[in-house]
């Protein structure tokens, strides 16, 4: 992680910082140099679809819902292809039926096998991965929604062998791959249910319950490492642990009952990780694990013990090498205590060794983190140690509504690190630019969490603003601008100010038409004088709305 965005005025350095431009890369534009294929015109199915292409074609997508063979278990058979919807994904819906997988991606794909656009719903598989499986392979999925998809319950235990764990990963499993998630909405996915450990009526041999299958939302394996960019993780659920079994054992005519232990709640209602997954920009929101198995009746020792409850509601597991940045975790619940022992879960927003920075975590289940947690510059309900972390009410929108932008009397506005932001990262959630001088004293401060607040006269955040402002360098040194103007007839205004907030240079002012414009700008003020090497500001002002983007000129 460094700080943000440098424009750099070489032509080679200029295609790297093209390349870190977020802004850039979320357009989606794809490739444009293949052959578009069109379903169901050309090809009846998704998987006819993509068989017929070869890498950097695009297979487009009708609006619609698939089901049926060829649009459920939709291979991407190692193509390096895009699939894209025509109208987004909501209109545009693969439906597993509850059967088979929606996507698969297992044949080494790269980030130039590219999903835009599609709902994933009531995808299915008994053991990883209800919606998408991801093994082996580093896809780039965007504009996605992962919808009412669930793994199996575990099989109940038989005479030594105890009740099978639920499945991993309701909505996604990520075996092993590096696949980029941006802009998509993991939603109402599960885990299934421990299966009960085997009953003996008739002699020794009862066994333990099985665990809830972890991972609701999403569940990154070993040697996974992916990233979710503008990602919304909600009301996701694991699933509860098994029952223990019980035996009875006779010595003649005397009979004694053992019970054995329960499972566990399903770790990680949101997302359960084994390895290193980064989070940024995102919402992890009303998540919850499963209730731990009762123990098996039996009144001999030892006593068996019931399961307890799934740990991190919002997310479990993970290295240090995790990065959960400018991302808000709320209202995530752990399991409570069952009706017959069994204990609550823990943790109810990060439960794992990770590292966080500029995020918010607020009512969720208390404790809100594990010990081992390395936290930054965000606001943690109960306190965290570390530099720059608060401990108190974020003040947002409407929480209970799900509305977690910032209220203006937020103690979160600019109280984030700007070092921190993670590279490339030029807008928040919504789109809207980071970083804002959200407090009105001409310093532009990141906001922990994942909305960055306006201008403090601002009027509450809508639920998103088209409103976009991108910056990058151009070949002869000059600075490019692209801005988009969403508000027709509005005044606007397009300005660079230096640090100390004195205007520089208006590039761009009037009444413009809504839509795409773009401003070079040649380091040059408004006398004419080249400016300085350094930091820059530029504004965008359209009607009330400013969105601000900080500029970094090289020598
Ligand atoms: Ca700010
Ligand atoms: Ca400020």
């Amino acid at each position: 992680m460094r700080e943000n965005l440098r424009v750099r005025r070489t032509r080679a350095r200029s295609a790297a910082a093209a390349s870190i431009t977020a802004f850039g890369l979320a357009i989606g534009a794809g490739s444009s140099s293949g052959t578009t294929i069109q379903v169901p015109a050309q090809q009846p199915t998704l998987q006819a679809g993509i068989l017929a292409a070869a890498a950097g074609d695009t297979v487009l997508v009708a609006n619609g819902t698939y089901s049926g063979p060829g649009n459920r278990n939709v291979d991407f058979s190692g193509r390096n292809v895009t699939v894209r919807s025509v109208g987004g994904a909501a209109a545009c819906v693969i439906d597993a039926g509850d059967v088979a997988r929606g996507v698969i991606f297992d044949g080494g794909e790269t980030a130039t096998a590219r999903l835009e656009g599609l709902t994933i719903r009531d995808g299915f598989h008994q053991s990883a991965g209800g919606g998408i499986l991801i093994l082996g392979a580093s896809p780039t999925i965007s504009d996605c929604v992962i919808e009412s998809c669930r793994t199996g319950a575990g099989a109940g235990g038989t005479a030594g062998i105890p009740g099978g764990s639920g499945g991993d990963g309701g909505g996604i499993h990520i075996t092993a791959g590096a696949p980029h998630f941006r802009r998509c909405t993991i939603i109402a996915n599960a885990t299934g249910a421990g299966g009960a450990g085997f009953v003996s009526a008739l002699g020794p041999g009862g066994t333990i319950g099985g665990n809830g299958g972890r991972g609701g939302g999403v569940f990154a394996g070993a040697s996974a490492n992916p990233t979710f960019e503008h990602c919304v993780i909600l009301a996701n659920q694991t699933g509860a642990g098994g029952q223990g079994g019980s035996s009875v054992e006779c010595i003649l005519v005397i009979c004694e009952t053992y019970g054995e232990n329960g499972g566990r709640g399903g770790d990680g209602g949101g997302l359960y990780v084994t390895s290193t997954l980064q989070l940024v920009n995102c919402v992890v929101r009303d998540n919850s694990t499963g209730i731990g198995g009762a123990a098996g009746v039996g009144a001999g020792m030892p006593l068996p013990s019931p399961g307890r409850g799934g740990n991190g509601a919002g997310w479990s597991g993970g290295t240090s090498a995790s990065i959960v940045a400018n991302s808000t975790f709320n209202s995530n619940i752990v399991a409570a205590a069952g009706p017959s022992g069994q204990a609550a879960g823990s943790i109810g927003g990060i439960d794992g060794a990770v590292t966080i920075v500029n995020s918010i975590l607020w009512g969720d289940s208390a404790p809100e983190l594990a010990i081992g947690a390395s936290v930054s510059f965000s606001d943690v309900q109960g306190g965290a140690a570390g530099t720059g972390n608060l401990a108190a009410d974020p003040r947002f929108q409407n929480a209970g509504a799900g509305d977690l932008h910032l209220r203006s009397d937020s103690p979160c506005i600019d109280a984030g690190s700007n070092a921190l932001v993670p590279m490339g990262l030029g807008t928040d959630f919504d789109g809207d630019a980071r970083i804002q001088d959200g407090n009105g004293d001409a310093t532009a401060v990141v906001d922990p969490g994942a909305f960055e607040r306006r201008d403090p006269t601002d009027a509450p955040e809508p639920g998103g603003d088209p409103r976009t402002l991108a910056i990058d360098s151009a070949d002869d040194g000059a600075v490019r601008i692209r801005y988009s103007v969403a508000i027709p007839g509005a005044p606007v205004a397009l300005a660079v100010f230096d640090v100390t907030g004195r205007r520089l240079r208006v590039l761009a002012r009037g009444v413009l038409p809504a839509g795409e414009h773009v401003a070079t700008w040649n380091r040059t003020s408004d006398s004419g004088a080249l400016v300085a090497a350094g930091v820059y500001f530029v504004q965008l002002r359209v009607g009330p709305r400013i969105a601000a983007r900080k500029l970094v000129l090289a020598p």
